[in-house]
Order: C-alpha cells, then structure tokens, then sequence
C-alpha cells in the first residue's frame, strides 16, 4: 500500500482523524505503528550459527528515524508529511529516548545490533529492560541532580512476547517476562533485541529523585541502570541484575537451540556468545549449570562446550573497573553458583600456580575477567593500542598462556544513525559527489579525495558545517537560555565525566584563555567550549568538575568584556539525541584522555565522520585516527602511553612539581579557589578538587597542560587559515570509512563467530 494511503487509515483508525489535522504526538504513534508493521513484514535473519551479543547496557537512542532510514522509506514519509503540512523532526522529538546505557560500552552495542542486521547475519542482543534506564541529567545550583528517565509509553518499540523464564535466587525466585524490540538491518531483514523484565514491578518503589528501596528484589530489578561507568560500586543489587540477565539469556538460548532440533553437545556449532565486557560472564557458569543439572551433561562435557561457544570483549584497563566480587556476595545471592565457579577456580589452580591468574584470589574474590580468558575461546580489546596494552601489561600473564586467544577488534559507529540520519545535508553532499555504494561498503568514502582540491565541494562542505551551527546555536538558545555565535569555533567534549578523560584539563585551558583576554591577549575569532556529561552520584570529583564547569561558565558568559571572546556551555541531560545535534556542528572534537586510559572512545570516530578535527592524545581509536588521516590533519599532543605506564609504574609522577615550575599552569590552578570563582560557587567543592590537582592528580593533568595549551592554541590558529582547514575536514570525513561498525562486524563475524 502508498505510505500515504497507509498513513491516513492509521490515522482515522487510532483518532478519527486526517493527517492534517493530527498533532505531533498523535502523529509519532501512528507513525510508530505503521513503522512497527512493516518491520512485521521484514525477514528473520537466520543460518546455520547464530550469535547472541548479551550486554546490560544498550544505548539504543531514539528509534524511528534509523528504523525508518533502514527500512528505506524516511524519504519518502518526510515527504508525505511536508504535503500535509507537517515536519519530521516535530514528529521525532514525541519520541522519548530510552537510556538504558552509560555511555561507549552501550552504545557500541546498539551500534553492533545495527550492523549485524545489516550484514544479513543472524544475532540477537539479550539485556535487560531498566524502566528509567540511566538518570536524568537536572543542574540546580550549578550541581548535578538525578532524577528518573521516565521513558516507557504506552505505545513504544518493545513488545511484550509471551517468554517468561523462573530465576533462582538464595533469597527466592522470581518470574521474567520478555519484551522484544525489533531490529531491522539496513536495507536487509530482521533480528530481536531481547529485553528481559520481571513480573512483580513495582514502580511505586521510587521516592524522591532515583532514591528506592533496595531490599525487594523481586519488584526492583529492572528499576535502573547503575550509572558507575568505570567506577564499580560493589553492590548486591548489581549482582542480582546480572545474574537476571544471564540466566534468562542462557534459558532462551537453550530453548531456542532446542526449538530448532539442535544437540546442545554441539551448541558451539550453532550459537556464539558474545560477552559484553565483565558484566554478563556469569552466563559460563550459568551455562554450565544448567547442562549439568537439567541436560545430563557431565562437568567435563559441559565446561568443553560452553568454553567454545564464549568470547569476551575487554573495555577498560582501568584496574578499579575491572569486577572482582566476594565470594561471599555471590554465596548470598545466586548460591547455586558457587560451586561451579568454584570448580571452575580448582581446575585453574591445579594447572597453574601463579597467583596472578586464579579466578578466586586469596581475598576470596572472584575476578570475573579470569574466569572469561580462561573459559572463553576469544579475548579482544576494542582498539589496536587497547589490546597491546592488554597484550603486553594488564593481561600480560594470560596472553602467554594462550597468545591465540588475544585478537583486536577496533570499535566502529553506525554510519546510519552518525551520518545518514544526523547530518542528511552531508549525506546528499556525499550522494551527489562519490555515488551511494558508501552506504554498503563504508571504504568508499575515499572517493570524496577527489575533491581535496576542489573549492566547490570544499565550500560546500564549510557550508554543511555552517548551517548545522546556526541550528545548534538556535537549539541551545531554546534549551539551554544562552546565545553562542555561530561564527565561533566550536570546541566539544561530550563523554562520561570522569577523572581520567579530563575534562578538567579542558577547564583549566579555559581559566588559562580567560586570564589572557582579561590581560588584553584576546583570541582572531570567538570561541564556543561546550561540554555534555554525566557524573555517576557517587563520584565526587566528577561532581565537583561539573560544578568547577558550571561556575566557569557563569563567570565567563556573563563578563561582558569577555563573552564576546569567549563562551562556555554545558549542557543539561546529555544523551544520544544530543549528541546527535552537537557532533555534526562541531570543528574541534576534544578526545584528550591520559594516554593508555581510553580503550578506545566512539565519539572520536562520529566526529570525524562528520568533519570535525581532532584535538587529541596519542590514546585509544585516536592513535587509528592519526593514522589514518597524518599529522597534518589532527593535532596530537601529550605524553606517549609507554611513558605513562612508566610514571605509573615508578610512581614518581608529583603534580606539585608541575605546579611550581610553570606560571601558566600555576595560574590556571590557583584560579579555582580565586575569590573570584567562590563567590559564584561552593567553597567546598571547589577545594576539594584544587587540592586533588595539587596532591593527587591520579590521571595526571598537570603532565599534559603545557603541551595542551600550545597544541589548541596552534588548532585555533589554524582555523583560521580557511581553505586548509576546510581540506582538513574533508580528509577526516573522506577516512572515517575504517570507523563503520559494518567493517567491525565483519571482523568479529570473520575472526569469531564465524556466522556464514
Ligand atoms: C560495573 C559494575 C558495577 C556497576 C557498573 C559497572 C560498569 C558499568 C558501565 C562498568 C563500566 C561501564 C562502562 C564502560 C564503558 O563504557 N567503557 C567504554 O567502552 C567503549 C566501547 O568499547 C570504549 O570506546 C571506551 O573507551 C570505554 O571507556
């Protein structure tokens, strides 16, 4: 049927009414269902093995424009929709967005689902349906505050199936229910994101702000997402989900292998298990459970299969991340485990007797990634400095006891959502100058290289860059009350606030610039600093960042000598549909975390694609970025990862001699417990993190600040050096082709799960 038709049935079906005389909320549902159909129609991937990508996290964002691109009729409802005097952006902001991730770990596997539909291969993700997802974002004197993302509708994307599966706890069992969203691949068929809830729920649960009561197991589970990111905060609940997760993930899969006629004594040859960092690695033991207690397996048999049916993904070489929990937890809340994980542990001992490698340690806690390398048949970092690292230090003691285990996978973005559906007026750029094979095989954007020299298209681009400025400048008058100028440089950080990706170094460039305009120095062009991140509550100098942030900004903006050089914003409640606003408008994309620390960071790779220059360290996916696109076109600066590792090792990095040998970096600092500042902010707050910078600085700031300040000043400079700076971008967009989840995909496909 003509969309149009199909619209307007829906429509006097569900309300009565025509197209016309809908409004935007009435609209997004009826565009929901018709979406929802022809999702019905598509086709279920399938094969001969299939893969299951379990993860507690995925960050799916808005849903309808990318489900509408890859079904292949965003066109032409936009379309439709502009003859009944109506706007397809109206129409997706109805949508809410579902945040039931922290931030990159969950975000790659949204992305993942995305390519692995559109590869045509056969995987499906297993999570969990968080009801307010990860917290919303609300700044009340100058302080962060959580509230509940209230996201679930009526009508949504998820759809209630009829699984439901019984989890045994030590203190009970509780009922699942199983909710699925479709995924559609582009321009291909179909695969499920599974979203598993329990029965009981009680939302009612949740008092002031994310505060709840934490006992009642059975009806808080799925309440919320814990927002610790890399800082794991031990705690039962947190167990408690995982394990939820796990083995209603692990009875789907056998029921599904069953389903299909296959002999669980083969299940490696069907089914590949994808384990999504630490998170759900109780699944091998779960595993290994179930086929010994309810499939008449023997231990032997069951620890061989389920060893090759499980890969584990690394995210962090942050030794505070990694999850280690007592055993005494696990004995509370999921006892059935404990001695099989403590089987799994007699084995490793008996074979090998450094210390360094046992899955139970002599505190009595269980070092979940052990258990992984050890009963895992693929070990991968996310970017090829990230698995050196894993290689050579961290896991350096796994490594050589199965060297053929360890491969790289380099992190990659759905060009769907990060081009296509962000920045269509650079999409029709591209569609006109190098054809639209891009879309399938993302190395095609070479081709726009061509154009290197062509002022037409490089003009264009600049213009692209342009517009999507003015419109960020409108929207963040709309949402966050303040006027930046569109003729700025735009200069973003928008990630996870945390210690170690330094956002505070950024601020304390920002005191550096406001100190010299103050003294008269003042910059060719303004200058825009947008940040957008969250703080896990617990974390108490990411708090006092975000407020050291807020209070510049105040400062700043409202100096009337020096906001017409210089303006700071950060904005409120970042998540994707932000990020989908900001990362086309930006020019400077700031990815300076402390070298060795970011495994590989995502949001370097969207900016890039969108033809931002990278101000960054030699770190994570930016060391894949330089390389790709030299030196001229990224500015790197900063000590060198080994150098790092070294200071760390020595442990004779010392803030404070960094501190007294340089004014510059003297000045900055002091300048956080200046009258000046205190009078704006909290006296508290603001010492705390002085005297961390001082005495502490564990990610060491002070290390990289000098070099920081002169290589940003030499990119601000550069800008202004227009035609070069235009190729400059050109170069980024025409090499991103390397960042498509779809060329990440194919390598898992081709190194791990071995799909077709
Ligand atoms: C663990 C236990 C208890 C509570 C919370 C957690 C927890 C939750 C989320 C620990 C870590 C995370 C998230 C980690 C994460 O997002 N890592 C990022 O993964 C990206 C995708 O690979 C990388 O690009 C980033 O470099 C990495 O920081």
């Amino acid at each position: 049927m003509a969309l149009e038709t199909e619209l307007t049935e829906l429509t006097k079906k569900l309300y009565g009414k025509t197209i016309k005389a809908c409004s935007n909320a009435q609209l997004y549902d009826a565009v929901l269902q018709l979406t929802k159909d022809r999702m019905d129609s598509a086709k279920l991937l399938d094969g001969k093995r299939k893969v299951y990508y379990i993860s507690m996290e995925f960050l799916i964002g808005k849903l309808l424009s990318n489900n509408l691109i890859n079904l292949g009729i965003y066109n032409e409802l936009a379309e439709v929709l502009k003859a009944n005097g109506k706007d397809i952006c109206k129409i997706e902001d109805a949508e809410p967005e579902p945040s039931l991730g922290n931030g990159g770990l969950g975000r790659l596997a949204a992305c993942f689902l995305d390519s692995i539909a559109t590869l045509g291969l056969p995987g499906d993700g297993i999570g969990l349906n968080y009801h307010y997802g990860l917290f919303k974002q609300v700044f009340r004197k100058k302080l962060q505050n959580a509230e509940k993302n209230d996201w679930i509708e009526e009508n949504s994307w998820l759809r209630k199936t009829g699984t439901t599966f019984k989890v045994k706890f030590g203190c009970g069992t509780v009922t699942s229910v199983l909710y699925d969203i479709d995924v559609i691949g582009y321009e291909n068929g179909k695969n499920k994101l599974h979203l598993f809830d329990i029965k009981t729920i009680d939302e009612s649960l949740v008092q002031k702000g994310i505060t709840f009561d934490k006992k009642a197991v059975d009806k808080n589970l799925t309440l919320f997402l814990y927002p610790d990111d890399s800082d794991v905060d031990g705690n039962l609940l947190r167990i408690y989900q995982e394990y939820f997760m796990v083995s209603n993930g692990a009875q789907l899969i056998i029921a599904e292998e069953k389903a299909k006629g296959h002999d669980l004594h083969k299940l490696d040859k069907h089914v590949a298990i994808q384990i999504n960092d630490t998170h759900p690695s109780m699944v091998i033991p779960e595993l290994i459970r179930i086929l010994t207690k309810k499939e008449g397996f023997t231990m032997d048999e069951a620890i061989k299969v389920v060893s090759k049916t499980c890969a584990y993904t690394n995210h962090t070489i942050l030794a505070e991340a990694l999850e280690k929990w007592p055993l005494d937890y696990l004995k509370e809340v999921v006892p059935q485990l404990v001695p099989i994980i403590k089987e799994l542990d007699k084995r490793i001992k008996a074979k090998y007797s450094d210390p360094t490698v046992q899955i139970i340690d002599k505190q009595k806690r269980v070092h979940m990634a052990h258990m992984d390398i050890h009963y895992g048949f693929s070990v991968n970092g996310v970017a090829a400095i990230h698995t050196e690292i894993l290689k050579d230090t961290e896991l350096n003691n796994f490594y050589k006891l199965y060297p053929k285990k360890f491969n790289n996978k380099t992190n990659g973005i759905t060009f769907r959502r990060w081009l296509m559906a962000c920045n269509p007026e650079l999409t029709a750029l591209l569609d006109e100058t190098i054809g639209t094979e891009y879309k399938k095989d993302a190395f095609q954007l070479e081709k726009l290289l061509e154009y290197k020299d062509d002022k037409k298209v490089l003009d264009r681009i600049a213009n692209i860059k342009k517009a999507k400025k003015v419109a960020l400048a409108e929207y963040l008058k709309k949402n966050e009350k303040v006027d930046i100028d569109p003729e700025s440089i735009y200069d973003i950080q928008i990630k996870r606030m945390h210690e170690y990706k330094r956002q505070q170094m950024n601020a304390l460039y920002i005191i550096h610039k406001y100190l010299e305009i103050k003294g008269g120095k003042t910059p060719k062009r303004p200058i825009t600093f947008i940040f957008g991140a969250k703080a896990a509550p617990a974390y108490i100098i990411a708090q006092d960042i975000i407020h050291l942030i807020l209070v510049l900004s105040d400062i700043v903006n409202n100096d009337p000598e020096v906001s017409k050089y210089m303006k700071v914003v950060m904005v409120e409640n970042y998540n994707v549909t932000y990020a989908e606003k900001l990362i086309p408008a930006c020019d400077i994309s700031e990815q300076i975390s402390l070298a060795s620390k970011e495994a590989s960071g995502t949001g370097n790779m969207k900016f890039m694609l969108n033809g931002a220059v990278t101000l960054g360290t030699s770190d994570g996916a930016n060391v894949e970025i330089n390389e790709l696109v030299g030196y001229e076109n990224i500015y790197i600066f900063g000590e060198k990862s080994d150098t790092v590792i070294e200071h760390y090792a020595k442990a004779d990095y010392v803030s404070k001699d960094f501190y007294n040998k340089s004014k510059v970096i003297k000045e900055a600092v002091d300048f956080i417990v200046s009258d000046e500042v205190i009078k704006k902010g909290n006296k508290k707050n603001l010492t705390r993190l002085y005297n961390e910078l001082l005495n502490k600085d564990w990610f060491m700031t002070l290390l990289d600040l000098e070099d920081y300040i002169k290589v940003k000043d030499k990119a601000f400079k550069d800008y202004e050096k227009r035609t070069e700076w235009k190729k400059k971008a050109l170069v980024n967009i025409a090499k991103a082709g390397f960042f498509s989840s779809d060329r990440t995909i194919a390598e898992y496909n081709r190194d791990i799960w071995k799909l077709k």
